[in-house]
């Protein structure tokens, strides 16, 4: 059977809205062999499969189970994505340290940024999930990154970033390092107010910013 580019599509997104990992990973694999882009795959077959879950997730008509199987079955295809996103012969652009904040599981949307930074010549560490404060601190003082990303998706957790933005303050440390924030909740507006120095609504605005940032940096 001829490949279609669409229909693979809705059936990956659909696959992340059964939360099957199996064929998540089947058909991220048939879209790459049938030279389909990492991020095009991305942007029109699994982020529009978890924009669906979201909205039933949000309108109570799918449950936290099943937004867990999801999410497996979006890792499933990304985990398999990764080495094209990450795939760089450029010189490294510059250092960024990452973390989830304190209190927040949800990775998914920092990974995608991690892989694209990669793919685009930055060095990357990944701090994980509920990252406490302390831990971006000592992380900064150690690595001295030119850039700390902070992601947040729950808006009970967003506060933590301006508390990581204060206590890099304290510590003398906020001068020598840029910082960016972001995830679903966040804004511009927000970013903005807790004294960071960017925000990024998806990843690929992440990369330019970041090379702005590095940069200026550097400059
Ligand atoms: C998947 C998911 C989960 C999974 C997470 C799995 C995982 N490993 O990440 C699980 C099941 C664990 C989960 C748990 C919970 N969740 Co949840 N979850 C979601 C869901 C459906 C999708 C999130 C996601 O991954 N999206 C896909 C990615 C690709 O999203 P994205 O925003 O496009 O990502 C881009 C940008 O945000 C940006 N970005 C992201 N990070 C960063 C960082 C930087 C530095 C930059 C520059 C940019 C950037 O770039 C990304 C790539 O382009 C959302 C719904 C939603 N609309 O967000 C709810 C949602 C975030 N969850 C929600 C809730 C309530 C919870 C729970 C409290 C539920 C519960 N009752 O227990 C728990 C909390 C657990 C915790 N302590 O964190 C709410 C939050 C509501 C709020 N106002 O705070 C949401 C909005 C659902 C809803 N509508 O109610 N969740």
């Amino acid at each position: 059977m001829s490949f279609d580019k669409k229909i693979n599509f809705e059936l990956a997104s659909n696959s992340v809205i059964r939360g099957n990992d199996e064929d998540a990973a089947q058909l991220t694999q048939e879209a790459l062999a049938n030279g389909i882009t990492a991020k095009e795959f991305l942007d029109f077959g699994l982020i529009p499969g978890m924009d669906v879950v979201g909205a039933r997730f949000r309108d109570g008509d799918m449950f936290l189970p099943e937004v867990l199987l999801a999410a497996r079955a979006m890792k499933a295809g990304m985990e398999l994505l990764k080495p094209e996103l990450s795939k760089s012969d450029i010189k490294p652009a510059g250092k960024v340290v990452i973390g989830t904040v304190a209190g927040d599981l949800h990775d998914i949307g920092k990974n995608i940024v991690i892989y694209m930074l990669e793919g685009t010549g930055f060095t990357v560490l990944d701090l994980g999930i509920n990252v406490a404060t302390e831990t971006f601190i000592s992380a900064v003082q150690q690595h001295q990154p030119h850039i700390l990303g902070m992601s947040a998706f729950l808006t009970t957790t967003m506060p933590a970033m301006r508390q990581v933005i204060e206590s890099l303050q304290k510590s003398n440390l906020r001068e020598g390092v840029k910082v960016i924030v972001g995830g679903a909740p966040v804004t511009e507006h927000f970013a903005h107010e807790i004294g960071s120095d960017a925000y990024a609504e998806d990843a690929g605005t992440a990369v330019t910013i970041c090379k702005r940032l590095a940069r200026l940096d550097n400059s």
